[in-house]
Formats: structure tokens, sequence, C-alpha cells
């Protein structure tokens, strides 16, 4: 009687979070789920997080369904006798020993295989390193010279300001933009050389399914390569708690056309190698004069 009267409210209740959870998502349950990304990678992740959630759902109803359905058709009200023969049954035993163990190395084995692929950084044709300090993130492009800072756009740096009076939703991507994105090739087995300089960062971004500890110290590698016709800016943030400012130190990727990107590069290193040059060293052909400022990729 007792549960019969309770269970029109769980419904409800139950029915109304469902739909205040999927009202908060405003493109549906996909935005509540992890994301497929843009990479081989990231989806390999993703199909793999969707088949273990499968499992894990399956197993939820069928112990959870047993479960509740001893306990409503088995109450001592309805005058159930408890049956002792259950107690210390050895086949019973066995068997809730042995299914778990196969379960788990059925689940064991895919993952296995994903993180294996994961952990290969053989055969790269880029690569940066990637150095988290208080608050922001050094990209140094090794091979080609070229370095610069990443940090929080001025327009989010104002606007995040203790009494600015600026409307963070006024704000475009509000702590989620930095003035000199990382700029990169599309359909590029790009590897990541991932340090911190201070305290422990995370280098995060989700769309490419890399999530990398910046531990001073070490030099964590991590890889993507994003899908040719998927050019475009992806963001990110740091994802290790490391101090005042963690919050502020947001992550953006330019990801262009390997054409795009080599123009990019050969820019920069000719402003960098410039503006690293003596005063006096007139611009040369090999230098050419650029604007500062033109060619820093904030393209956005
Ligand atoms: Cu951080």
């Amino acid at each position: 009687m007792m549960i019969r009267s309770i269970r029109a409210p769980l419904a409800a209740l139950f029915a109304s979070a469902l739909a205040s959870v999927s009202q908060a998502a405003e493109s549906g349950w996909s935005l509540l789920n992890m994301r497929q990304g843009v990479t081989d990678m990231s989806r390999k992740i993703y199909d793999l997080h969707m088949l273990i959630f499968w499992v894990c759902v399956v197993i939820a109803v069928v112990v959870f369904g047993a479960m509740i359905w001893s306990l409503v058709n088995y109450r001592k009200s309805q005058g159930a006798v408890a049956d002792t023969t259950m107690v210390h049954n050895t086949r019973v035993e066995i068997v809730w020993t042995a299914l778990p163990v196969v379960i788990l190395i059925a689940m064991a084995v895919p993952a296995a295989r994903t993180l294996v692929e994961i952990e290969d950084t053989t055969k790269t044709e880029l690569t940066i390193k990637v150095t988290g300090f208080q608050w922001g993130w050094n990209y140094e492009y090794l091979d080609q010279g070229v370095s610069f800072f990443s940090r929080l756009d001025r327009a989010s740096d104002k606007a995040r300001e203790l009494g600015s009076g600026i409307d963070p939703n006024s704000v475009e991507h509000y702590l989620l933009n930095v003035d000199n994105p990382l700029v990169v090739p599309v359909g590029t087995k790009v590897r990541l050389l991932v340090t911190g300089a201070d305290v422990i960062h995370s280098w995060w971004v989700p769309d490419f399914g890399v999530k990398k500890d910046a531990i001073p110290g070490f030099v964590n590698e991590a890889w993507f390569n994003i899908d040719a016709d998927k050019t475009g800016l992806y963001r990110g943030q740091c994802a290790e708690l490391c101090g005042r400012d963690h919050g502020f130190m947001p992550i953006v990727v330019d990801a262009r056309s390997k054409e795009d990107f080599q123009t990019w590069l050969k820019d920069k290193a000719a402003q960098q190698k410039q503006a690293g040059a003596p005063a006096d060293a007139p611009p040369t052909a090999a230098t050419p004069a650029t604007e500062p400022g033109t060619a820093s990729g904030s393209r956005s």
C-alpha cells in the first residue's frame, strides 16, 4: 500500500527532473553526453564510452530490477519467509564471482586497445611543445623556431574583474577565448610535448579527445589528427586545478588547411626572426617586413 502511494509522486519527480535537464540542454540529450569530436581518436573514445555506458545500463537494469522485484513481491507483510538455502550457496557464489570477472575482461579488451592507440605517438608530422604556466599557455613549434604565449582574451579579462560593470553575457566566448590561438593544420598527425613551468596544469581540448597533464619536470606526449574537412576553432580549458586563475586560462585551437597553415607558419617565423634580430639589421628578402599582429592568427 505504502509503496503504491509513493510511486506516483516519485515518478512525477523523476519526470520533472528529466524535463528540466533536457530543457537545460538546448539541442537535446547529446549535449549532456561526451562529444564525438573531430578526430578519429575522439570518435573511438566516444564509441568506447558508449559501449561501456550501455553495458553499465544493462547491468543496472538487471540488478536493480531483480532487487526491486524481490523487495516488492517478497516483503514480510505478504507473508514471505526467508529462503535460508541461499546463504553460503557455493553455486551462487561461483556465478556471482565469475560473471563480473568475465564482464570486466570483456570491457578491458576494447579499452586497452583504445589506450594503446592513444599512446602511439609514432609517425607524427609536426611537434609542438605546450607549456602550462600560471596562468596561460606557451606554444613552441620545435622545428620551425616559432613560439608564442596564449592568454585569456582582453574582453573576457576586463569583464571578469570585480565591479567591472560589464555583463559577461555580452562578451562573446566569455572565458573561452584567447589572444593567440594555437594554429595547427588539419589532416596532420600533430604531436604535443606537454609540460608545466610552475605547477601542474592540464591541456584539454574535448573535440580532439586530448587531455594531458602538464607537469613541471616531466614531458608528457599526446597527439591528434583533425579530420581534413574540419577546419575551424576548437576550444578547451585547463583541466587541473592550478591556482587562483585556473578558470581563466582557456585553450583555443585554430585548425587550418595545410596550405593556410604553412603560410601562417612562414609568416610567423619570419616575423619572430625579425623581432629577435638586431635593431639595425635591415629586413632582407628572407625576412620580409610584416606588420606585427597581422599574422598572429587572431582570425576568429
Ligand atoms: Cu590550470
